[in-house]
């Protein structure tokens, strides 16, 4: 029993009381053969939640054979798409009537607020009701009469699709790598982080029992070089999405590429905030304040480099610290906590280590964060930290992944554009101003996926979000083009006479 016992919904209680927990394949509770089991933990408490299977190549070939059999024939893949979305928009419903029990399993298993857990859990839902109901919304593409022949497009499922998923945004990016796949008929094998695997093997409990056809959604769980590795390689899949670190993402597109498995990825970053002198300094700061500490900064698309107009630097960095150091570090499941927990020993001791480094390169130290203590709580807090200087220094060249922003002042308009997209990422950016011209210049010349215009880490359903260069490939996710992605293109042809 967890100290925090009292505190947890029952739903909640009962299902950590059901470890070792199962995985899901074929609509079956699976073990690991021989048994084997990993433990996730709290990391806001640092005691351990529950037991999970450590899957292998054995599991992970018998889900992507159920995956391949609930495909079809006579499967998902063949049932009409009207069909397909009287059951997607069951596990929506479903999952929406459920939102407290399932951001409650998130929070305590990622160390998120939950408040954010359930905002979290809302972006899964709208993203299947999205997705579900875009697929019903296709229209035909036009038959043309081209040299001597008819011709038309048809767009069909894949099959069988793999997701690796990461532990930042583990119910997030499965509801937006996911819901393309399933509403397009394709049918899929989810491997979750390591650290945070309980809202998958919830979930896909959870589509057992609305009845969703077994083996539409199976979940494998298991480390990233056993379970992950053997699912990146597995010649069954049609597709494959992986969302986590570049390193690990250049081994998941070889080994797909070893396949000729289309592979999308979808990596880190290292965000610019621009900030111009004409801004209210005290609503800006507040602003990426909020962003940097959003999830204890362990956002791929945070602004982690905030390049401020050498007029108002030093009041913008007085503004910022002082925001910072007023953020209230606790318990993710206190509501008055206002940041969580890093997810884990590691990611706290990677995030000191860069402050470390930082340091040790030379970069002034604002705010110098750290280890942070929460009484009665032997988690895995950070404190927020604020580095600055020039940008050759690791900590603002390096995606930390956790509440650190790397300041920096500009002369010009060019200067900044210049020091924003001196980076090896390219996933988002923003861009803080009040002319509008300049705003719409700065965000159209800065090299990423995604220019923010007065805000950070908004994401509106269907506005396409991607990386490029060391940030993604692949197109993507969130849009109809991600539908589009979850079909192959069918020439059919004939003769008109
Ligand atoms: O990620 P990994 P880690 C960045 C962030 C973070 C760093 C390390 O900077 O500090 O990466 O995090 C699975 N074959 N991001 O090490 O290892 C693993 O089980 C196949 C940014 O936790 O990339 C998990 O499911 N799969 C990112 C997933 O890959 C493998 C979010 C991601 O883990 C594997 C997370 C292998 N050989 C981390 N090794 C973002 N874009 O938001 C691991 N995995």
């Amino acid at each position: 029993k967890t100290r925090n016992a009292a505190a947890l919904l029952p739903d909640v209680q009962r299902f950590l009381a059901g470890s070792p927990l199962a995985a899901v394949i074929g609509g079956r509770d699976t073990a690991a053969a021989g048994g084997a089991t990993l433990a996730t933990h709290d990391p806001g408490s640092g005691e351990r939640l529950a037991e999970f299977p450590a899957m292998g190549a054995a599991e992970v070939d018998a889900a992507v054979q159920a995956a391949a059999q609930a495909f079809g024939p006579g499967g998902w893949s063949t049932l009409p798409a009207a069909e397909r979305a009287v059951w997607l928009h069951r596990l929506a419903d479903e999952a929406e009537r459920r939102k407290p029990i399932i951001a409650q399993i998130e929070a305590l298993d990622a160390g998120k607020l939950q408040a954010q857990a359930e905002g979290d859990v809302q972006t899964f839902i709208d993203t299947l009701r999205y997705f579900t109901n875009l697929s019903l919304n296709l229209q035909p593409r036009a038959v043309l009469a081209v040299s001597g022949h008819e011709a038309w497009t048809l767009r069909q499922p894949w099959g069988p699709c793999g997701f690796i998923v990461p532990w930042n945004f583990p119910l997030v990016l499965i509801g937006w790598n996911i819901s393309p796949a399933l509403a397009a008929g394709n049918t899929v094998v989810i491997k979750p982080a390591e650290d945070t695997p309980l809202s998958a093997i919830y979930l896909a409990r959870l589509a057992r029992e609305i009845g969703l056809p077994d083996g539409v959604i199976n979940v494998v769980t298991g480390t990233g070089e056993t379970a992950g590795a053997a699912l990146a390689r597995h010649p069954g899949l049609k597709r494959m999405s992986f969302t986590g670190s570049p390193e690990v993402g250049r081994l998941v597109a070889e080994a797909c590429g070893r396949n000729l498995t289309p592979c999308k990825l979808e990596l880190g970053g290292k965000g610019a905030a621009v900030v111009f002198d004409d801004v209210d300094v005290a609503v800006t700061a507040d602003k990426l304040a909020a962003a940097i500490t959003f999830h204890t900064g362990q956002v791929c698309c945070d602004a982690t480099r905030w390049l401020v107009h050498e007029k108002i630097y030093d009041a913008f960095l007085d503004a910022a610290a002082a925001r910072l150091r007023g953020v209230r570090v606790g318990y993710q499941l206190d509501p008055a906590a206002r940041m969580g927990p890093v997810v884990s020993a590691t990611q706290q001791a990677r995030v000191l280590r860069y402050l470390e480094r930082g340091r040790a390169e030379g970069a002034e130290v604002v705010l110098e964060g750290g280890a942070a203590s929460v009484p009665g709580r032997a988690g895995w807090y950070v404190k927020p930290a604020l580095l600055a200087g020039a940008l050759d220094n690791v900590a603002a060249r390096e995606e930390i992944f956790g509440p650190v922003a790397y300041l920096a002042p500009f002369r010009d308009e060019a200067q900044a554009i210049a020091m924003a997209n001196a980076t090896d990422y390219g996933l988002a950016n923003s861009v803080w101003t009040t002319d509008p011209a300049r705003a719409s210049r700065v965000a159209e010349s800065m090299v990423a996926g995604n220019s923010w215009i007065n805000a950070h880490n908004v994401f509106p359903l269907g506005v396409p979000y991607a990386g490029v260069n060391k940030s993604g490939m692949g197109g993507g996710v969130n849009s109809v083009e991600t539908l589009f992605d979850y079909t192959r293109s069918q020439s059919m042809v004939r003769p008109l006479r």
